[in-house]
């Protein structure tokens, strides 16, 4: 299989995460430019990373990339699947929203590194970044409160503990939020960020131009 990513993305990091952790084997592509150029419209019309190559088919968005790495490991390892007995609604609701947070994250991120501002009268009645971050505030919240503490299942790494780790994470690179002070989270993201799959993993530094667009020189900006 190959794994399309962007060294920088959290979402294509879930999937280098669970490709390590698992020992499979996968060609890695990094797209170094961002966006990404216009032909990975071809393998992903929505343009995003990651996107996984396998048996002539494109997969995406990431929860679909995730369920195909997982299909191919060996049960018991590292990262559960989703689908824990008799929590499969559950869990599949905790790995949406945590997607869909992470979502709310980047868009807001990407608003601020835009410079976006008002244009013209405000007829919405509320500032969209602004939404996204309280989206991203209660959520953490809501997270909190179904973690335990061993992660969102004990006695394993869960693919929720990895997704949700990758999203903290990548705050912590490219613009801190008010994450912390939520015990269950912050024991959480400790324990996971010093496997060798997150060292592995860590976004390099990127730089933003004075004009607000992301450096040509910085690969895998986001
Ligand atoms: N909901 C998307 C999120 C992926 C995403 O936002 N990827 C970012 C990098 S972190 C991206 O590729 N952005 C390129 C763009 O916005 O055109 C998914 O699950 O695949």
């Amino acid at each position: 299989m190959d794994l399309h990513y962007i060294d920088g993305s959290p979402f294509a990091r879930m999937a280098r995460v669970l490709i390590l952790e698992h020992g499979l084997r996968a060609d890695l592509h990094e797209i170094t430019a961002f966006p990404p150029p216009e032909d990975h419209l071809a393998l992903n019309p929505l343009g995003h990373v990651p996107v996984l190559a396998d048996g002539g088919e494109s997969f995406f968005p990431t929860s679909i990339v995730l369920d195909v790495i997982l299909s191919k490991a060996r049960p018991g390892v590292v990262a559960a699947a989703v689908g824990w007995a008799g929590t499969e609604r559950q869990d599949a609701q905790l790995l949406a929203v945590i997607l869909t947070m992470g979502d709310a994250l980047v868009a807001h991120h990407y608003a601020l590194w835009a410079g976006v501002g008002p244009v013209g009268v405000d007829r919405l009645g509320f500032d969209p970044a602004a939404r996204n971050m309280r989206r991203v505030r209660t959520t953490l919240d809501w997270l909190e409160e179904r973690i335990g503490p061993e992660g969102f299942h004990p006695g394993i790494i869960s693919v929720q503990d990895v997704a949700l780790a990758c999203l903290i994470l990548w705050t912590e690179s490219r613009g801190e939020i008010a994450w912390r002070g939520r015990p269950g989270i912050e024991a959480m993201v400790s324990r996971l960020e010093g496997r060798p799959a997150f060292l592995a993993t860590v976004p390099r530094p990127h730089r933003l131009n004075e004009s607000g667009a992301l450096r040509p020189e910085a690969p895998g900006a986001t």
